[in-house]
């Protein structure tokens, strides 16, 4: 049955070779990974993998956010099935999240043409823009925009922390690939899985090899802005004080409580990003300014952390900024019993859970039947430079998505 032989057809040393490869672009000295979207190192992997696609046969389209598509044709002219994820990667991230998506879409893309397969329906595999929303915010900005174009206006003047927006970003990215072929947007899509790491410790904990993804939690980012007032460090009584970096931990300590009271065993809240003015040893603090990574799976908890956040903001004068928010998302059944009935094919024993990081499947799942597919990550961690997942994991999970990938192409 060709899904099985396409899925046997999966090459471990070239898939390895490939994750290795694309850590390079960015390596850091700890063995991690820092590739900020759109930046150089970005836009080298960008050409690495434009080469690689067009080296297996595949054309190669970008559209109006740099999201960039990587077609094998099929048999018919039917909608394509897509697969993939992003390269984008935190500051002290690792060589998996996101790249092992693409890259195991790439290993898909290979196999198929070793067993000199003709699917029905084309296959690709996109990379998209910005997943990671840690230089441009918000995050999963690509696929966002490649469902709902109208969200590229908003993008646009989005800054980064040099002050570039993201319209110059993405007129760099042009310029470094004049010839690539546009593509519109929202094109159509007869499916999309995405195959990742967990990102945490569930399937390692279980000893369970490969997650059928149920869905993605709910996330809402806000930033927090406190005025204190600049005064001298050694003449300044404490009494006198208007400490912004005071007031900023008061408020942190209330939105740090309710989060825990709404959100009892399952809250995760991060206070991520801080920033200090004017950051001198010698001065009071004038103004503290920090980020909230607020996650839930229920949307009830959600509306009612913002309402409280909102509450909290103005009994501390503070002025919250609402970055991100993304209401749950539950996968498509259909797509769920494909790769369900591809684990089973390889023996494979899964879980069933829900993401507690999100993905661009959550944006696809808007647009198609989406999708994804989890392997372990070696003591539940990743954005850290140990980042790591077992290579039969890795192969393993690699072989789930071919065999789901080939079983949707051939719908
Ligand atoms: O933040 C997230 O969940 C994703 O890893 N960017
Ligand atoms: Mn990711
Ligand atoms: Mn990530």
């Amino acid at each position: 049955m060709i899904a099985r032989q396409i899925a046997d057809a999966v090459n471990q040393d070239r898939l390895l070779e490939s994750i290795d490869t694309l850590a390079t672009f960015g390596a850091r000295g700890d063995g991690g990974v820092d590739r900020p979207a759109l930046g150089e190192r970005d836009i080298e992997a960008r050409r690495f993998l434009i080469d690689r696609a067009r080296a297996l046969g595949c054309s190669v389209h970008v559209d109006a956010c740099a999201n960039l598509f990587f077609r094998r044709e099929g048999g018919a002219a039917l909608a394509p099935v897509m697969t993939g994820s992003h390269i984008d990667t935190q500051p002290t991230g690792g060589k998996l999240d996101g790249c092992y998506g693409v890259l195991a879409g790439f290993e898909v893309l290979a196999a198929l043409n070793d067993a000199n397969a003709r699917t029905r329906r084309p296959l690709e595999v996109a990379i998209w823009t910005n997943e990671e929303g840690t230089r441009f915010s918000p995050g999963a900005m690509g696929s966002s925009a490649f469902v709902e174009p109208s969200r590229m206006a908003r993008y646009a003047d989005v800054r980064d922390s040099e002050r570039i927006t993201l319209s110059a970003a993405l007129d760099h990215h042009r310029r470094a690939f004049p010839g690539l072929p546009q593509r519109a947007q929202h094109e159509a899509a007869h499916a999309f899985v995405e195959l990742h790491i967990e990102q945490g410790p569930q399937l390692e904990d279980a000893g369970v090899p490969l997650a059928v993804v149920n869905g993605i939690q709910g996330v809402r980012w806000y930033a927090f802005h406190v005025q204190g007032t600049a005064a001298h460090a050694g003449t300044t009584p404490m009494p006198l004080r208007r400490d912004a970096m005071t007031l900023a931990i008061a408020l942190r300590q209330e939105l740090d409580a309710i989060a825990h009271e709404l959100g009892r065993a399952d809250t995760r809240v991060t206070f991520g990003r801080w920033s200090i003015e004017p950051n001198s040893i010698n001065t009071i603090p004038s103004a503290v300014s920090f980020t909230i990574d607020f996650r839930h799976p229920d949307a009830s908890v959600l509306a009612a952390f913002d309402e409280h956040a909102h509450a909290i903001a103005q009994r501390h004068g503070a002025r919250i900024e609402a970055l991100f928010t993304h209401a749950p998302v539950a996968f498509d059944a259909s797509v769920l019993a494909c790769i369900d009935e591809a684990c089973r094919a390889l023996d494979a024993r899964t879980l069933h859970l829900t993401s507690g990081a999100f993905h661009d499947a959550m944006y696809l799942a808007t647009h198609c039947p989406s999708g994804m597919i989890f392997v372990p990550s070696i003591d539940g961690i990743s954005h850290n430079p140990a980042e790591a997942t077992d290579a039969g994991h890795l192969v393993l999970g690699a072989r789930a998505l071919a065999h789901c990938l080939t079983t949707l192409c051939n719908d």
